[in-house]
């Protein structure tokens, strides 16, 4: 049954292809679940005031003299002089409280800023707060796109599996539908997975990388759902913590 008004959710694969989309008055909801919206997710968790997601290594470098702790990770490392990685663990120090942070991941901030700058809001959605975003979603009268950051602009499965789960939720809420084949493909691959997702991506490309540098816990941690009550929204190209700066 179509239910007058209902809007629409939609998923996007990839950053490359994000101009296909009608952004325009639409919530985007980026997801890099391994692992920068993780991070982002736990860093907020854990009292971050702001994070500003940025492109470049040289970009990020010019915050820390204002004060910022510097993030980030190329080939899944941390950058040499930076002050944090891209391990959700790192951003649970005591340090992270009340600090401002900029970012630079190979994949999630690039999608950020690939964005068209007519959607109406960017929010950032994981596992780790998963049923948070997705009421806050319901709760908002705009079509939603929820854009997966994928490897260098290709598919990936775990951005898919979370898009999927999403998707989910907004539609057995009913108050959005189901517009486009690619919502459909990752809600039925989430409702495959989500009994054990860790399982299901063992062949993943991205966890086989990871797996590399030994960080399978960070895997684990990133898979778990509702860990966080977080709900990273973008202001003036800060990303900033909606319940924090709502309540
Ligand atoms: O690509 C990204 O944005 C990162 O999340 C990748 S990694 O998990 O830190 O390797």
């Amino acid at each position: 049954m179509q239910i007058i008004n209902q809007k629409t959710v939609e998923v996007c694969f990839s950053p490359a292809l994000i101009n296909l989309f009608d952004c325009k008055g639409a919530t985007i909801v980026v997801v890099d679940i391994l692992r920068a919206t993780s991070s982002i997710c736990v860093a907020f968790e854990h009292g971050a005031e702001s994070i500003i997601p940025l492109a470049s290594i040289e970009e990020t470098i010019k915050y820390k003299e204002k004060g910022y702790l510097i993030a980030g990770e190329r080939n899944g490392e941390m950058i040499e002089g930076f002050d944090l990685g891209n391990s959700p663990f790192g951003f649970m120090e005591n340090r992270i409280r009340g600090s401002k942070i900029a970012l630079t991941t190979t994949n999630g901030t690039q999608a950020i800023n690939a964005i068209p700058k007519d959607a109406a809001e960017i929010v950032i959605g994981s596992f780790l707060n998963l049923n948070a975003i997705s009421n806050y979603l319901a709760e908002q009268d705009r079509n939603v796109i929820v854009l997966c950051s994928g490897f260098k602009n290709k598919f990936n499965l775990e951005d898919t599996l979370l898009a999927g789960a999403i998707v989910n939720r907004l539609r057995l809420n009913q108050k959005h539908t189901i517009d486009c084949d690619s919502a459909v493909a990752a809600e039925y691959l989430y409702l495959k997975a989500k009994d054990n997702l860790f399982e299901f991506l063992e062949n993943s490309s991205h966890r086989k990388r990871l797996h590399k540098l030994h960080i399978e816990s960070d895997i684990k941690y990133c898979l778990s759902p509702n860990q966080s009550k977080a709900i990273p929204v973008m202001r003036d190209g800060v990303l900033v913590n909606y319940k924090e700066k709502s309540e």
